[in-house]
């Protein structure tokens, strides 16, 4: 709020001294003034610009914020494409899966196939491993060679103790193009 008391009537440098019609009214801030720098020959110099080393430390503040925005931006770049790459080891493993779960639970005769071609029992699978994705007759799949599958399956039992039922876990990795491994798991009772 600005009072009475903190206006000052001074003489007009335009009609020189005297109060009436050339006077000026300034009002006296509550705040305390900056002192100005006093340069050479008494003359002030302005506050308004800057100094060498402010520009300097600016300039420095500037490049930390433009390199991290810039890293920021180069890994949002370069992962782009891995949701593309997630999503097929996706529904490749559940390729494998769907094809391995749809076996016999025991073996129908003589066990030892040699070939996924001629497996016909879910624990044929234990172990399998191809570098690019295949069908399951063991032709390659094009577009997929940089793909590699591993296959485990092991004895898993189920239900409360005293009552379980005997089963089996399998296990599809896949690992893409970028390295990045998905592990998609599922189980077959002896049903
Ligand atoms: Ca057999
Ligand atoms: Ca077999």
């Amino acid at each position: 709020m600005i009072r009475r008391d903190d206006i000052v009537l001074s003489p007009s440098p335009l009609t020189g001294e005297g109060r009436g019609e050339g006077e000026v009214c300034a009002i006296k801030s509550p705040l305390p003034s900056i002192p100005s720098r006093q340069g050479r020959g008494g003359l002030f110099v302005s506050n308004a610009g800057m100094t060498l080393i402010e520009l300097v430390v600016a300039m420095v503040v500037i490049s930390v914020a433009l390199a991290g925005i810039m890293s920021v931006i180069n890994y949002t770049t370069l992962h782009s494409a891995d949701p593309v790459l997630r999503h097929q080891s996706l529904a490749i493993a559940e390729a494998y899966m769907e094809e391995i779960a749809l076996k016999n639970y025991i073996d129908p005769d003589a066990d030892g196939e040699g070939s996924r071609a001629l497996f016909d029992d879910v624990d044929d699978y234990n172990g399998l491993s191809e570098s690019g994705v295949h069908d399951q007759n063991g032709n390659a799949i094009g577009g997929l060679e940089n793909y590699s599958v591993t296959v485990s399956v092991a004895p898993q039992n189920y239900g409360p103790s005293g009552a379980e039922v005997s089963g089996l876990k399998i296990a599809v990795t896949v690992t893409d193009p970028a390295g990045e491994s998905l592990a998609l798991t599922g189980y077959r009772a002896n049903y």
